[in-house]
């Protein structure tokens, strides 16, 4: 197995942090304060070799139908894939969210799904397993700049979409993660980001195939590291559009506002496409950290679906529309 070393501190955690110590000091107070503290003086990015180990040396859970992704990559392991998470609600702290959330309850649980639709529904857990579930080996590329090769088990978005029958008018999905202010640590650790988790698709997006509601990986159901019991997955965009523990699905006009373009609309815009080309503001995104390799990887335009979702986008400037 890879070790994930537990001095590993990532761009956006230091970014976080500073804003703690900003806060504690008194400096934060409200929105305009916040954006100038990460306008003015970012960190800087230390480019750290992340996890060693030899991914061949790792071995592969026997309950995904491949050991590879379609250009070859080996899957990150079970291990990999549950101990090194972004879940802000519980913490910003990749390898502890694992024990954080470990216990979190997921069941009863209901995606209310809504809006512009005519047939509005509430999803329990058992309607979620009513979908014929599919396995989809993706990989996942963080705008932090590491990656991991995942096999989700899930749905396609559209086929959900289809059931609440989405009315002409509908024009993005908004989604919301559960907003458990008792359960869950991170909301009075870090009160200035705007809860819920909030994220959004357009409507085009949100009906591509690749577009998926995963409920487990390798042939398990979701732990709540993972977003239990039903997440998105948007394998073309940065890992943060892929909305963790879903309560609440809406169609609407407007484009939605979303948790980190509120935080930090200089860093984190709406389409959040991966592309090697823009950069990061305050890190290169050319560049990639396999999770489990040593050195890094190229990043691939649309994390390498570019044949898939390309033509939703054509006409579009990418570099000014990130
Ligand atoms: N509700 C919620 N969803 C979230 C996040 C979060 O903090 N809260 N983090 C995002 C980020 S930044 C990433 S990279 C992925 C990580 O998914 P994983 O931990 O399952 O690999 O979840 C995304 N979804
Ligand atoms: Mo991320």
């Amino acid at each position: 197995m890879s070790k994930i070393s537990p001095s590993e501190i990532t761009p956006e955690h230091i970014y976080l942090s500073r804003r703690e110590l900003l806060k504690s000091m008194g400096i934060l107070t409200g929105g305009a304060a916040l954006l100038a503290a990460c306008n003015g003086n970012p960190p800087p990015m230390t480019l750290e070799p992340g996890p060693q180990g030899d991914p061949a040396a790792d071995p592969v859970d026997p309950s995904a139908s491949s050991n590879v992704d379609e250009l070859g990559d080996p899957l990150n392991t079970f291990d990999d894939i549950t101990n090194y998470n972004n879940y802000y609600e519980f913490t910003t702290d990749k390898i502890d969210v694992a024990r954080l959330a470990e216990g979190y309850p997921i069941s009863p649980w209901e995606i209310q799904v809504g809006g512009l639709v005519h047939n509005p529904t509430t999803f329990s857990l058992d309607d979620l397993r009513k979908f014929e579930i599919e396995e989809r080996i993706y990989r996942m590329r963080c705008v932090e700049a590491w990656s991991m090769v995942i096999p989700w088990m899930g749905f396609p978005l559209s086929k959900m979409l289809a059931q609440v029958e989405p009315k002409a008018e509908a024009k993005y999905v908004r989604f919301e993660t559960i907003h458990d202010t008792k359960g869950m640590p991170g909301f009075t650790k870090y009160p200035f980001y705007q809860w819920p988790y909030v994220e959004g698709l357009r409507m085009d997006e949100a009906m591509h195939d690749l577009t998926l509601i995963s409920t487990g990986l390798y042939g398990k159901e979701l732990l709540p590291q993972n977003g239990a019991p039903a997440r998105l997955v948007v394998p073309w965009k940065y890992g943060f559009k892929s909305i963790k523990s879903i309560v609440k699905i809406d169609l609407v006009t407007e484009m939605p506002i979303l948790l980190w373009m509120n935080a930090a609309p200089n860093e984190y815009g709406f389409y959040a496409n991966v592309n090697p080309e823009v950069d990061h503001p305050r890190w290169s995104q050319g560049t990639e950290r396999r999770i489990g390799e040593l050195g890094r990887r190229e990043t691939l335009m649309f994390n390498g679906y570019a044949d898939e979702v390309a033509h939703l986008y054509s006409g579009m400037d990418l570099s000014i529309n990130f």
